[in-house]
């Protein structure tokens, strides 16, 4: 009698084996943090009438389904660490990463890029020049600058926006938001990329450049990202959907606690002290999969430029029907 092919699950259990066996590295991120119990935290605006006994037993019951799922998790390595893998093909990330909706680190993926050597803040300068672009400006004087990004845009030649971020700090940044507009202006950059066939069907991806202090407080997307560093190192922590409750979501995908590392809002809000948490180092060369939902902040270490893309070979329209409020 032929043997019969494997079924998919088999398939795809034989391969996440087999990429433990060859190409996923533990040892890189940090062991996560286990999230405590919840404590007591800043109490939120109130809503209009007070949720019903019946409301609040059923938010408590999801909130149990989400720790009893983390606590099964963290059994195993495998099933709940931040994995790092090379040679990581299409199919491979689909079944690990993509459609169980979990975060991966990529080395080695667009070594070949000839942005990985050419993108100095010089080069860039040079190539762009006087061409007039839009960022995001004024961030030192706001917190809400990602919330009210509108009032935030500015115009410079990018010549005098590459001085601004040479200085550091948070104040000048360009971010996905800026993209649409910057995109003829931008556009001779894009001989410097390559492709990056196995996970994207549309290679277009969001420009971000900033300096060292940039950063981006805590959030969701509503669509599953691929990060590509270029440019120097960003430090980012990812946290689970199931960890939400602990994280005061307020204002649209953003967090009330803009940055988990700071104690003065981990004092207003200590239910978020002691989140399940990865930790992440990007460094030129790296990809990052960040999936829907997932929670994320970020810090430019130093001089850095990274692209976002969300044109992935699979469906990703979380953001069609998001309970915007
Ligand atoms: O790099 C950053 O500052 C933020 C990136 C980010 O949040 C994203 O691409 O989703």
């Amino acid at each position: 009698m032929s043997k019969r092919p494997p079924s998919l699950p088999a398939q795809a259990a034989d391969m996440a084996m087999q990429m433990a066996l060859r190409q996923i590295d533990f040892n890189r991120a940090p062991a996560p943090r286990p999230a405590a119990p919840v404590a007591k935290q800043a109490a939120p605006t109130p809503l209009s009438s007070p949720p019903s006994d019946e409301h609040r037993l059923a938010l408590r019951r999801r909130d149990w389904l989400a720790d009893v799922q983390e606590a099964q998790r963290a059994l195993s390595p495998y099933a709940s660490g931040l994995l790092t893998a090379e040679n990581l093909s299409g199919e491979e990330f689909l079944h690990s990463f993509y459609a169980p909706g979990r975060p991966v680190l990529i080395k080695g993926a667009i070594t070949g890029w000839p942005a990985l050597e050419r993108w100095t803040p010089d080069y860039l300068a040079d190539r762009i020049g006087d061409a007039q672009i839009e960022y995001q400006g004024g961030r030192s004087s706001a917190t809400d600058y990602e919330l009210k990004k509108d009032r935030h845009r500015k115009r410079a030649t990018f010549r005098h926006f590459i001085d601004l971020v040479r200085a550091g700090g948070n104040d000048a940044y360009l971010t996905a938001s800026n993209s649409a507009t910057n995109a003829p202006a931008l556009a001779p950059l894009d001989e410097d990329l390559g492709p990056l066939d196995a996970y994207l069907r549309r290679p277009q991806g969001m420009l971000w450049i900033g300096g060292a202090g940039a950063f981006t407080p805590l959030h969701f997307d509503l669509t599953n990202n691929l990060l590509a560093q270029v440019t120097g190192t960003k430090r980012l922590i990812l946290i689970p959907p199931s960890q939400t409750r602990r994280l005061a979501h307020r204002g649209h995908v953003f967090s009330d606690v803009r940055d988990v590392t700071d104690e003065a809002q981990l004092k207003r809000f200590p239910q978020a002290r002691d989140v399940l948490r990865y930790e992440v180092q990007l460094t030129p060369g790296d990809l990052l999969f960040i999936p829907i939902g997932w929670w994320h902040q970020v810090r430019s270490e130093s001089f850095s430029t990274m692209l976002t893309y969300t044109g992935f070979h699979w469906p990703n329209a979380g953001h069609e029907n998001y309970p915007a409020g």
